[in-house]
């Protein structure tokens, strides 16, 4: 893609997310980062595709296509994606700005998974901007898969890493009028909803995954759900395709939802289908009247599909050729 293609791209897409909500600040960062890019060798676009769970999924995938035009990979969509939500203080559930547990701790979990199958994780960690891109350092510079709470900061200070604090006041004042009452009472669509999870293929046709969150609000100090949970909250198979999911981690983390939803498509079924599945395995196996879980699917194909159980569920789903927000109502 030439320059001047690049620049009528930034603006379709700044155009789409000024009509979703897009918030200023990224569409300044946006168009202000457009002059700095590099130039685009021809032939690079097309087929990439992105998928990402909520409102803020826009905005994820903007930014998840600027890192492709700057020469990134589907992981590169993935992270730059989850960092422009992970620092956006009025998102109540990821990074800066999520809701805390009941003691008073923001408490994040995040993963990925690259094209090779290749996975990291951390969970119960504090006092870190962006978890994905430390469970992304997990996966690319050590031995391991997953790193917990203490041992996970420790890391991302050696790694230089500094730590900030992810209360802010709006969520501090929230926490302590919940206080008044203690009531833990997850609500759906509500107190669940801005988990962030990513599904990204780039022009290669490599496909990533990604999932970061504070998890549910007013949590027990240290319960960690299935966000950081490959599997569960995320599963990247390069030769099938992804899932991530969203919602009630204890529901997704009981019947292991995005493995599942990738099986299912390995078995041959299509994105949409089997994100169906999965959450029908939920709604046999327990009451669901309570509680959200939504399932995003993305094929090798570039097919892409989503399901939840309520209605209210929505993602962003973004190509060369512009973005969309998708109600995957319960039908
Ligand atoms: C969790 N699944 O910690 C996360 C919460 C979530 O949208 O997805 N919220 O259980």
């Amino acid at each position: 893609m030439g320059n001047t293609s690049r620049r009528s791209f930034l603006h379709k897409l700044a155009a789409t997310g000024a009509t979703l909500g897009l918030s200023p600040w990224t569409l300044d960062s946006m168009l202000a980062s457009e002059s700095n890019a590099p130039r685009v060798q021809p032939g690079e676009a097309g087929r990439a595709t992105m998928l990402s769970t909520w409102n803020h999924g826009i905005e994820a995938n903007a930014a998840g296509f600027l890192a492709l035009q700057e020469g990134g990979t589907a992981m590169d969509m993935i992270e730059a994606g989850a960092r422009v939500v992970e620092a956006d203080a009025t998102g109540l559930s990821v990074g800066i700005g999520g809701l805390p547990d009941r003691d008073g701790h923001v408490t994040l979990d995040a993963c990925c998974m690259d094209h090779t199958g290749n996975a990291g994780s951390v969970c119960f960690v504090q006092g870190v901007l962006h978890p994905l891109s430390l469970a992304r350092k997990v996966m690319e510079d050590t031995p391991h898969v997953m790193l917990a709470g203490a041992g996970a900061e420790q890391y991302a200070r050696e790694l230089g890493i500094d730590r900030v604090e992810l209360l802010t006041d709006v969520s501090r004042r929230a926490w302590e009028d919940w206080r008044k009452t203690s009531d833990y009472k997850p609500v759906i669509n509500i107190e669940n909803h801005d988990t962030i999870g990513l599904l990204a293929m780039d022009d290669e046709g490599r496909l990533a995954g990604g999932c970061t969150t504070s998890g549910l609000a007013y949590k027990m100090h240290g319960r960690v759900g299935d966000s950081p949970i490959l599997g569960a909250g995320l599963f990247v198979d390069p030769e099938i395709g992804g899932a991530t999911a969203t919602g009630l981690g204890e529901a997704v983390m009981k019947t292991v939802g995005s493995f599942l939803v990738v099986e299912l498509m390995r078995q041959g079924r299509r994105p949409q289908e089997a994100c169906e599945e999965a959450v029908h395995r939920i709604m046999d196996r327990m009451p669901t009247d309570d509680l959200q879980v939504g399932y995003l699917a993305l094929a090798r194909s570039g097919e892409a599909g989503g399901h939840a159980i309520h209605g209210g569920f929505n993602y962003a789903l973004t190509t060369a050729s512009g973005g969309s927000l998708i109600d995957a109502t319960h039908g």
